[in-house]
């Protein structure tokens, strides 16, 4: 089971992720993307998806037409952990191509 991250790893966690924020009151981080259209955000959400049933790590997500809202946790840990850092990565990766 994944442990949690230290300060001192989350820091550098997130000093990678510049798009993420970090949930105020929660180990948590979170980002909020906008597409073209729902059709794309669908898309995007579905690739995400795909990937988060492989990685058995599913986001908290929010979905209005072109938005989507994500919040990643590792909710076995309590808190981030390395498995949030890859999503994050794998995330950003689909986003930049969308
Ligand atoms: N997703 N974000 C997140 N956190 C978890 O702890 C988690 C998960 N997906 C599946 C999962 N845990 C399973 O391993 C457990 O529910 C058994």
């Amino acid at each position: 089971m994944a442990r949690k991250l230290d300060d001192d790893e989350r820091a550098a966690a997130l000093a990678t992720l510049p798009e993420w924020a970090l949930v105020a009151g929660r180990d948590a981080i979170t980002r909020s993307i906008r597409f073209k259209d729902f059709n794309a955000a669908f898309a995007f959400m579905t690739r995400v998806a795909l990937k988060a049933e492989k990685m058995d790590h599913h986001p908290e997500w929010f979905n209005v037409y072109n938005r989507v809202d994500i919040t990643l946790s590792t909710h076995d840990a309590g808190g981030l952990t390395e498995r949030d850092v890859a999503l994050a990565r794998f995330i950003d990766q689909v986003a930049a191509g969308a």
